[in-house]
């Protein structure tokens, strides 16, 4: 049994210690507006919209970026800045652009001030190549969108990419005009980024948060941007690719790789940003369009795994926003109008998967989100052990539904027909906090049992996270309080080879971990997979199993000074 919700374990504890004494402000009451909103706008906006993937004849296909056209063609810089002379997005209106990211229910919004390309958004003391200095439009278009968020109550944010400038001979990733060998990305730090980021930080109010990208070349040169923030805004958050990919976070919250979604839900904070149809910048080729309805069901997703969705518009080079994302955004708009009860201020929801759709908590409030309404018109939802106090469509509450519980399945009344063709959310009021039955892991007749982090219970200060580098595991253990564990139902009594799965750096190897399977005992030493991330399978020898049901933990055996292990998976196979 497990009590919900689990971001309270680190959450609240933080908001404790803050409540008992007067100090610096903790993370998470800085995450506090950012858990809330769950849904934000992204814009790509530069001199790349205005070539909308073309250069001269060339077309960058369906699927690639389009922002990164200049890198694509090895677009020379001086041809580049020509072409940037000439940008003039006369239609592109701030108010209008916010006015939209709120009817969609939106509740912060980035905006690139600074892409790849160098280029700035923004009137730039630093460099005379921005927006206002460089082009026929002379506005300052973070500006325009930092007064239009704050008389709408937007939270505003920007993007800058710290590492990466196209345009200057010292940033990363133009090898085509100037040689990596003489590059002094220090000069180019000291001199551009870290300006023009103060200035960011100075200039435009309050943000939100500073979205990185890319990471830095080390931790120190990423600590600079972090304590700058600090320094100037401590309020504001900072995305995890401040710091370098495949490390440890750095920031206040993870972002998952572009359009990435987790496997499930996760115990930290974290968003993903992804794109309307495939490209970030405008690309006229590129009409490959999700549908509303994808939309409205991927923001489900996202908060029923705890995350936040910051969601894209790439304005054409006219500074129009693309009809199509105008009506999708539109249409989401007129889903959350009803429904965003069930996503603002909710968290992940730990219910077993359901073949109907996703459910999202807030407190003992539970929603259910029905993607696929059943023929029989009764929604069977495994697993839920609180009482059900009632339960409502969210858009009819005078109407009450029918609740029965039986095995363990409760079961719900539906009307016969689905009153939403993308999600109808089914309101439960439950009689305390939510509380569900464990998943049961099984084996098929001669198959393997697999306990994954996924199906895994943590407590203590065990934690499911991203590793950076598209992947998923437990971490953050380091002592005997901190453990991960299952339920399994063994079929077959005999024996089972046992196999874990984990990374782990040099400095952690040594560490004595202990596996109970049962009655079983398995004793463990880690041993390291090298830098990075990379998961390696140790055999732990053979164990007896009976048949029926066998509770299995993981925990470290001693105090450490160090995680124990980046956790991915326990396998039983059989030997027989
Ligand atoms: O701003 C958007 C992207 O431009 C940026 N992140 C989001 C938010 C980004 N930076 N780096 N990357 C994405 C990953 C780079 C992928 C690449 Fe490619 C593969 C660069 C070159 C090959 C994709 C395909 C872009 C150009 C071709």
């Amino acid at each position: 049994m497990i009590t919900v919700h689990r971001l309270c374990r680190f959450v609240l504890p933080a908001l404790l210690l803050a409540g008992c004494c007067l100090h610096a402000q903790t993370t998470a009451e800085r995450m506090a507006w950012f858990q809330h909103d769950k849904l934000g706008m992204f814009i790509h906006f530069g001199p790349y919209s205005a070539l909308a993937g073309e250069w001269k004849g060339h077309q960058t296909p369906v699927g690639d970026e389009a922002e990164w056209i200049m890198q694509r063609f090895n677009i020379p810089v001086a041809e580049y800045r020509e072409m940037a002379h000439r940008f003039n997005p006369s239609r592109f209106d701030a108010e209008q652009c916010v006015a939209l990211a709120k009817a969609a229910g939106m509740k912060y919004l980035v905006v690139t001030a600074k892409h790849h390309d160098g280029f700035a958004m923004y009137q730039s003391k630093v460099s005379r190549y921005n927006i206002v200095d460089w082009t026929p439009l002379k506005r300052d278009i973070v500006k325009e969108l930092a007064d239009a968020c704050k008389k709408a109550g937007i939270r505003f944010c920007v993007y800058y990419s710290h590492r990466e400038d196209w345009d200057d001979p010292d940033g990363y990733g133009n090898n085509w005009d100037y040689d990596r060998a003489k590059k002094n990305f220090a000069k180019y730090l000291e001199g551009k980024s870290k300006p023009q980021m103060r200035e960011l930080l100075t200039n435009y109010g309050p943000l939100g948060l500073v979205w990185f990208d890319r990471g830095l070349d080390t931790p120190a040169h990423a600590q600079e941007f972090v304590d700058m923030v600090r320094k100037l805004q401590p309020q504001c958050l900072i995305n995890g690719r401040v710091g370098n990919y495949g490390r440890e976070l750095m920031g206040d919250y993870q972002d998952m790789n572009d359009n990435g979604m987790p496997t499930g839900g996760l115990e930290e904070y974290w968003e993903t940003p992804q794109t309307l149809n495939t490209t970030w910048g405008y690309s006229k080729f590129d009409q490959q369009w999700k549908s509303a309805g994808n939309v409205i069901q991927r923001l489900v997703e996202i908060v029923s795994k705890g995350g936040n969705y910051l969601l894209n518009i790439g304005p054409m080079g006219d500074g129009s926003i693309p009809a199509p994302s105008v009506a999708t955004l539109r249409k989401v708009g007129e889903w959350m109008a009803k429904n965003s009860a069930s996503i603002y201020g909710s968290s992940a929801c730990p219910l077993p998967d359901s073949p109907w759709g996703r459910c999202t908590v807030n407190g003992s409030t539970v929603y259910l989100h029905v993607f696929a309404w059943p023929s029989d018109a009764i929604l069977r939802v495994p697993g839920l052990k609180t009482e059900v106090r009632s339960a409502h469509l969210l858009v009819d509450p005078a109407h009450q539904l029918k609740v029965t519980r039986e095995h363990g399945v409760t079961s719900i009344g539906l009307p016969a027909r689905m009153p939403d063709d993308t999600d109808a959310v089914v309101v439960l009021q439950l009689a305390g906090a939510l509380q569900v039955e464990r998943e049961m892991v099984t084996q098929g007749s001669d198959a393997p049992l697999s306990l994954d982090y996924l199906k895994g219970a943590t407590s203590g200060k065990a934690v499911k996270r991203f590793n950076r580098d598209g992947k998923f595991h437990i971490s953050k253990w380091t002592g005997t309080a901190d453990s991960i564990s299952w339920r399994m139902l063994v079929s077959q009594a005999g024996k089972y080879r046992v196999r874990i799965r984990y990374s782990a750096p040099s400095e952690w190897a040594g560490g004595k971990y202990e596996i109970h399977v049962g009655s079983e005992l398995v004793n463990g030493t880690v041993q390291t997979t090298g830098e990075g991330y990379q998961y390696r399978v140790f055999d732990l020898g053979t164990i007896s199993l009976r048949a029926g049901e066998h509770a299995v933990v993981i925990r470290p055996t001693a105090e450490l000074s160090h995680y124990l292990m980046y956790f991915e998976s326990i396998v039983l196979d059989p030997v027989f």
